[in-house]
């Protein structure tokens, strides 16, 4: 087995030459072989979709509400906007909450909305917010209330943020509003940024109160899809490592408010969350590096990393024997599985990190990955963030706020930039992520916000064994025989993450590649006379 079909580049030619000139050019720029892993070639990123093409991207209010922040469980969420922004962000991102402390409250299965009607867009909706907030408190009395613009907010002017500021006021809580109108920049990228702007300004820093623990830190960018954030809980308690503040996967606003205290932030989605990481450090000195547990490999060099930054010999030794007695477990599965798995095929076409992240887990189990690619990552994701310099500001970008931050004169921790200046002369990284293209094999496709024709494509000329995707294309995918694995909500299934979750996965991507359902499948059209290769593959499938 292995990629069968067509050169990389003869894929290429043929995805795009059904383009219109100008789109041609365009997508030329975003559809790249990876000729040269060691030194990635530079790929059309963070653009603006070819109107009509079927992208698979989301609004800047989805990567704002429904990504960053709604998961904050304790923290009254309230949509200002017609209903369906609110109904579609309801619970429709398997995000998943347990209260952590005794006291706290999950609101999380509500979905407030202004309910937006023509009068509010006409006359203005500013009256209704206020009124939306005061009921809200009166029924629930939350410790926090955050409010969303969607499109028509932003079009007709209604100033959230003065709304917000005169309730908090009047009701003595934290409200806080994000304007994250929907149309603002081109994916849901622009509203992970707005995002972290309004989660730095009105929740981190409120909480001094100081943790008491040897090791303590913070996991930025993991959001608890499948229970994922439980898991790695999970293995950080047996290695006795306190993770103060998830954000924000399963993590209540005393959590946030507090997080400020860490000696460390680890950071696992780079694209949603790099600006926090950032500004923690500038503010309170806090240092980052990029982390990944997804997979076994990653999983273990992560660990590794975290006990080597903290430098105790007996935190490094607790870490070697919890990853000892967890592969013993991971071990024999994987040793199963791969008899199956090795040298079957994948592409991965996700959001902004899991395309990189997943790599992992299909490499532990012999698998080759064919194509990848994210929706809306940066040319950084992709290429790593050595080429930060170099990427040109356009003009969606620059509607995006950023904020001027300078190191707190009380709060700042130098002691911490001591560590992190010592261990880098001793040759440890930080700040550091390699972006997906050096780790891909030489000759693989890399395709930007890949389009439905390009996909089509794609799978006509390889057939791969299983695609990760999400669910705009599951089912295109699956009528044409590729078993599909919703790598955004994990189907039904989950955590994928650290090593329960990798045991998982590697007995999910066996059952569905080794099934024989696959190749029996047949799209309605196919039985109107041209189905010779259907026919054959049965034939093959039932031998
Ligand atoms: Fe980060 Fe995410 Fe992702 Fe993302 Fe997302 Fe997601 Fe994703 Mo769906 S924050 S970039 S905006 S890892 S919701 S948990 S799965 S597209 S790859």
């Amino acid at each position: 087995m292995g990629p069968n079909g067509p050169s990389a580049v003869e894929a290429r030619e043929q995805m795009l030459k059904a383009y219109p000139k100008k789109t041609l050019r365009k997508r030329g720029k975003q559809i790249l072989v990876n000729e040269n892993p060691g030194s990635p070639a530079e790929i059309g990123a963070n653009s603006r979709t070819v109107p009509g093409i079927i992208t698979q991207r989301g609004c800047s209010y989805a990567g704002c509400k429904g990504v960053v922040i709604g998961p904050i469980y304790d923290v009254l969420h309230i949509t200002h906007g017609p209903i369906g922004c609110g109904w579609y962000s309801w619970l429709s991102r398997r995000n998943m909450n347990k209260i952590r402390k005794e006291g706290e409250t999950n609101y999380l299965q509500y979905s407030m909305s202004t309910d937006m009607q023509e009068d509010h867009i006409v006359f203005g909706g500013e009256k209704q917010l206020a009124q939306a907030i005061r009921e809200a408190y009166d029924e629930f009395k939350p410790k926090a209330i955050s409010v969303y613009a969607t499109c028509p907010v932003g079009l007709i002017g209604d100033d959230i943020h003065s709304v917000c500021a005169k309730m908090k006021k009047e009701l003595g809580i934290n409200v806080f509003g994000f304007s994250c109108e929907g149309y603002k920049g081109v994916s849901q990228s622009a509203g992970h940024h707005i995002a972290n702007n309004g989660v730095f300004k009105h929740m981190i820093g409120l909480d001094d109160t100081p943790v008491e623990h040897k090791y303590k830190i913070n996991i930025l960018g993991e959001y608890n899809i499948g229970g994922d954030a439980w898991e790695i809980d999970r293995i950080f308690a047996l290695c006795g490592i306190k993770i103060i503040g998830t954000l924000s996967g399963g993590v209540s606003y005393d959590d946030i408010t507090n997080c400020h205290m860490a000696d460390l932030n680890v950071v696992m989605c780079h694209r949603s969350i790099n600006y926090m990481a950032e500004m923690m450090e500038t503010k309170f000195g806090i240092p980052w590096f990029k982390v990944n547990f997804i997979g076994i490999e990653g999983t273990k060099k992560s660990l590794r990393k975290i006990a080597q930054y903290f430098g105790d010999k007996e935190l490094i030794d607790k870490v070697e024997e919890v990853i000892a007695k967890e592969m013993s477990e991971v071990r024999p599965v994987l040793e199963d599985v791969s008899t199956r798995t090795t040298g079957k095929t994948a592409a991965l076409f996700v959001g902004g990190s899991r395309a990189h992240h997943y790599q992992d887990l299909f490499n532990d189990m012999g698998m080759q990955v064919i194509a990848a690619g994210y929706e809306f990552a940066h040319r950084d994701d992709y290429e790593g963030r050595d080429v930060l310099p170099s990427i040109k500001v356009d003009a969606d970008s620059r509607n995006i706020e950023e904020l001027k931050i300078e190191a707190d004169p009380e709060r700042y921790n130098a002691s911490h930039a001591e560590r992190k200046q010592s261990l880098e002369e001793s040759g440890f990284t930080f700040e550091d992520y390699e972006g997906m293209m050096r780790q891909m094999a030489k000759d693989t496709l890399v395709i930007d916000d890949i389009s439905h024709h390009e996909l089509e494509k794609l799978i006509d000329l390889y057939k791969p064994d299983v695609i990760g995707s999400g669910v705009k294309d599951k089912y295109v995918i699956e009528k044409m025989g590729v078993p599909c694995k919703q790598l955004h909500s994990y189907d039904y299934g989950g955590p994928y993450a650290g090593f329960k979750g990798a045991i998982n996965f590697f007995k999910e991507i066996d059952r569905m590649t080794s099934s024989k359902v696959w190749k029996l499948t047949r799209a309605p059209w196919q039985d109107e006379g041209d189905a010779p290769e259907a026919e054959a593959a049965e034939a093959a499938a039932t031998a």
